[in-house]
C-alpha cells in the first residue's frame, strides 16, 4: 500500500476572508481582513489533505495575488496534478517546474498533497518531512504602530506571553529612533527589525546606526529582488542581514551566499514554492552553517500547521514568526487552536498537519468556492 500512488478524487478551493483582531501594518500595506485560498484535496477513501495559499489580495509583498493563484491553480496546476500518478509529494517538483514562478500557488497545492500523503501513512507532517523536535521556539512579528508607547505596551504583553524574539516592522520615519526607545526599555530581549524592502543604498548611514542596538538581524532592508546591494550593505554592517523577499529558490540562496549578501535566511514555504523546496533550502543551509528560521504570512491555522511541521527540522535554530492563533484570530479554523506556552509550540503528533479543520468555520469565512472532481486515469 505504501508504494501505491495517491488516488485523488476531489479538489475544493475555498476562497476565504477572515477579519484579524488588529490591523497589521508593514512598510507596504495595512491589512485588517486576510483574504486567502484554502485547498482541500480528498482521495478515493475520503481522506482530506489541506493546503493554504499565502498570497494576499494585492501584489505588494510579492507579485502574486489571490486571483493569480486561483488562475494558476485552476488553469495549469490541476492538470499537472492529474497527469501522472503521485507516489510522493516530491514528485510535484518536477511536474510544476515548467510553470515559471507562481511559488505561492504551487505551494498551496503541494501542501495539501503533503498533508494527504502523511495522513495516508498515519504519520505527522513533521515526521514525514524528517523533523525531530517535539516543541518549537517561536517569536512574534509586530506591525508598525501609531505611537511608540503603543509598541512598548505590545512588546511588554508579548514578552509576558513568553515569545522568544520580538520582530519590529520598520519603514523610513519609524526606524532607528523607535528601536532605540525599545532597546532602552528592554535592554536584553532578542530583538530584530524587518524593513520589507523600504530602503536603498542611499540609507546606508541610517541603517548603520542600527549596529549600536544589538539586533539579532535586520530582515530585507533593500529591494525585493536584490542581492547585490544587500552584499554591499552587509559588508559595512555588523548586524547580520536576513533575506526574505529576495529568496525564492535554492539558487537564490547559493548566489546570496556567494556574494555574502546575507548571514541568515528566512524560509517561507509559500515564497519558495512548497515544503519540498523549503526542506531542500533548509538542508543546504544546514550543510553550509547558515542559520534559518520560518517566516510567517499571517496564516490561518492550516498554513500555521505547515509552518510548525517545517520548523521541527534541525536547522531551524532561530525562533520564527509562527505565533499563537489567538494573536491573529478570535476563532481560528482549526481545533485545537495553536497555543504558545513559554515561547514554545508543542508539535501535534496526529497524522498530517495534526489539527482538525472545522468545516463550519471554513464555511463561515468563505466568500466563494470551486469544487472539482479529479478523475485520474490511473486509480
Ligand atoms: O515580511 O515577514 C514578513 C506578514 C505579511 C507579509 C510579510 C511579512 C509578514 C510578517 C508577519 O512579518 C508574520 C506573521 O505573524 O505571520
Ligand atoms: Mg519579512
Amino acid at each position: 500500500m505504501f508504494d501505491d500512488p495517491l488516488r485523488l478524487d476531489r479538489l475544493v478551493i475555498h476562497r476565504m476572508s477572515m477579519r484579524m483582531k488588529i490591523p497589521f501594518t508593514t512598510s507596504f500595506e495595512t491589512l485588517l481582513d486576510r483574504d486567502f485560498l484554502l485547498i482541500a484535496l480528498t482521495d478515493a477513501d475520503g481522506i482530506t489533505g489541506w493546503g493554504e495559499s499565502v498570497a494576499s489580495l494585492g501584489p505588494f509583498y510579492n507579485e502574486e495575488t489571490v486571483i493569480t493563484n486561483l488562475h494558476i491553480i485552476e488553469d495549469f496546476l490541476v492538470d499537472l496534478l492529474k497527469r501522472e500518478p503521485i507516489f510522493h509529494p516530491d514528485d510535484l517538483v518536477r511536474r510544476f517546474a515548467p510553470i515559471r514562478r507562481h511559488y505561492m500557488a504551487k505551494s498551496a497545492l503541494e501542501g495539501a498533497v503533503w498533508d494527504l500523503w502523511a495522513k495516508r501513512r498515519n504519520i505527522s507532517l513533521a515526521t514525514a518531512l524528517g523533523g525531530q523536535r517535539s516543541r518549537i521556539d517561536v517569536g512574534i512579528s509586530i506591525g508598525i504602530q501609531d505611537s511608540v508607547d503603543k509598541l512598548l505596551t505590545m512588546i511588554d504583553a508579548y514578552q509576558a506571553e513568553g515569545y522568544k524574539r520580538m520582530k519590529i516592522k520598520i519603514k523610513p520615519g519609524w526606524d532607528v529612533d523607535v528601536l532605540r526607545q525599545v532597546r532602552k526599555v528592554f535592554p536584553d530581549i532578542p530583538l530584530m527589525a524587518d524593513a520589507n524592502s523600504a530602503y536603498t543604498l542611499n540609507d546606508i548611514a541610517l541603517l548603520r546606526q542600527l549596529d549600536d542596538l544589538n539586533l539579532t538581524m535586520i530582515e530585507q532592508p533593500l529591494a525585493h529582488d536584490d542581492i547585490v546591494d544587500h552584499a554591499q550593505l552587509q559588508a559595512v554592517m555588523k548586524t547580520p542581514i536576513c533575506l526574505d523577499e529576495s529568496i525564492h529558490t535554492l539558487d537564490d540562496v547559493r548566489r546570496a551566499r556567494a556574494l555574502k549578501a546575507a548571514r541568515i535566511i528566512n524560509i517561507k514555504i509559500g515564497r519558495v514554492g512548497g515544503l519540498t523546496h523549503a526542506r531542500e533550502i533548509h538542508d543546504d543551509c544546514l550543510a553550509h552553517g547558515t542559520p534559518v528560521w520560518c517566516g510567517g504570512m499571517l496564516e490561518s491555522g492550516v498554513g500555521r500547521a505547515h509552518n510548525i511541521a517545517l520548523t521541527t527540522l534541525s536547522g531551524f535554530t532561530i525562533p520564527g514568526d509562527t505565533a499563537a492563533s489567538a494573536r491573529y484570530w478570535d476563532e481560528d479554523i482549526i481545533e485545537p487552536a495553536v497555543m504558545v506556552e513559554d515561547g514554545t509550540i508543542t508539535v501535534p503528533q496526529g497524522p498530517g498537519i495534526g489539527y482538525q479543520v472545522i468545516a463550519e468555520r471554513v464555511a463561515k469565512h468563505r466568500t466563494a468556492m470551486i469544487d472539482m472532481r479529479l478523475r485520474p486515469k490511473l486509480v
